[in-house]
């Protein structure tokens, strides 16, 4: 009978008797791809994108820094109740995005408004979406920022964390038996890789080779809950290894290295390939959302070297040493940007506080059920002053 040799606890914590420790085991599989370097220069070949183009993402990454600035202002002002941004997640939103074709679906999380905008959301309408008003294409049924945008193919977010990974794994399996060239793109934050839904998504799309791009952005917290509470993983790429999927560890903050792998990511997906998971290593400047206070459970001192890897900065520094951005073209990009938003702010409050309270029943089956037209006629009843509905307890003695 063979004997397996003897090998103690200890020594294969320590990684010997042939076995790496865990981290040996990752970290040259999955260095972080960077193209745009602190000086602004960047490899030609790796650049991706034509001048106007670079220039027109810059300005939305911009605009919704400018955008999440002027919300959370606005929440603290009590004229929205909730928000929550992506500042400093920019170039990871708007890379991705940007490197999907117009008909592949957008699955997001909660920090996407960007890739909506970027696809024709209009801006008042999000803002809408903000103030639950009768501009609302929810109809006030959502949580402020759980916007969607069917022309866009954004679909509705959900709260509980990490479902629209097995949504999106669905909806690439369906296009792939219809046969349609369309591979989604889901966001996640790096809590979400503790979820149910993360390994039931990602086991079945490396099973069965679907097509569609992961992408995770690693912004280093899960409200308070820091990356290294979350996984020990060294990497949240190397993930894919147990999956059989390719993985990817990209710089966040470059908007051209995000650009470039989901580029790549979405071609392999289309050719059969199957999926990758991108892990986009960025970090979460402000707090998770107007709910929490950061200083309560982060100390400054961890923010402050991201200050200096801020992807606005990072662009400005390529835009600029390409000679298309001067002082002046920014300054006058910065004051169209804040143009822009107060229109939008101010036509999205032009619309009733409410939407109608019919709508109350409007959205959850395709034709109302006949409970539904009872408790809405019950309803109309009511507000027209009908004495014995207006108390729905006397109404039905
Ligand atoms: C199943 C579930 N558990 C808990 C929550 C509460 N919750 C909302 S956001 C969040 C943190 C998510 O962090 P991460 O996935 O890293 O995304 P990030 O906010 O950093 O972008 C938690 C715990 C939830 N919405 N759903």
């Amino acid at each position: 009978m063979r004997r397996e040799p003897e090998v103690s606890i200890l020594a294969r914590r320590k990684g010997a008797n042939g076995l790496p420790a865990p981290a040996q085991q990752t970290a040259e599989a999955f260095p972080l791809y960077r193209v745009i370097q602190d000086d602004g220069s960047a490899p030609p070949d790796q650049i991706g994108l034509a001048d106007a183009d670079l220039v027109a993402l810059y300005r939305w990454m911009v605009l919704n820094r400018t955008l999440d600035e002027r919300m959370v202002a606005m929440q603290r002002q009590g004229r929205i109740n909730f928000y929550i941004g992506s500042i400093g997640e920019e170039a990871t939103v708007f890379g991705t995005a940007r490197a999907m074709k117009p008909s592949d679906w957008i699955l997001p999380c909660y920090r996407e408004h960007g890739a909506a905008l970027l696809r024709g959301l209009p801006l008042a309408t999000y803002i809408c979406d903000l103030l639950g008003n009768a501009g609302d294409v929810m109809l006030g049924h959502q949580m402020p920022c759980h916007e969607a945008w069917r022309p866009a193919l954004y679909t509705s977010i959900s709260s509980p964390i990490g479902t629209q990974i097995t949504h999106a794994v669905g909806a690439a399996w369906a296009a792939r038996i219809k046969g349609d060239d369309m591979v989604p793109l889901v966001y996640f934050g790096e809590g979400a890789t503790s979820s149910n839904d993360f390994h039931a998504g990602l086991n079945f799309a490396g099973v069965n080779k679907v097509p569609v791009v992961f992408a995770c952005r690693n912004n280093g917290w899960a409200i308070s809950v820091p990356r290294e509470r979350q996984t020990a993983s060294e990497t949240i790429a190397q993930k894919a290894i147990a999956y059989g999927i390719r993985g990817e560890r990209v710089d966040g903050n470059d908007l051209l290295a995000v650009h470039g792998a989901t580029v790549r990511a979405r071609a392999r997906a289309a050719e059969g390939d199957g999926p990758t998971l991108l892990e986009c290593v960025t970090y979460r400047m402000e707090g998770h959302s107007t709910s929490d206070d950061p200083r309560s459970y982060r100390p400054a001192e961890l923010v402050e070297p991201w200050r200096k890897k801020d992807p606005l900065l990072r662009m400005k520094a390529l835009l600029a040493r390409r000679g298309l951005l001067g002082e002046a073209e920014e300054a006058k990009l910065l004051a169209d940007v804040r143009e822009v938003i107060q229109l939008a702010v101010k036509e999205a409050e032009a619309h009733p506080a409410k939407p109608p309270l019919e709508t109350l029943f409007e959205g959850v089956y395709a034709e109302p059920l006949w409970q539904q037209r009872e408790q809405l006629q019950e309803l109309q009843r009511a507000l027209a002053g009908d004495p014995r509905v207006a108390d729905p307890r006397s109404a039905r003695r």
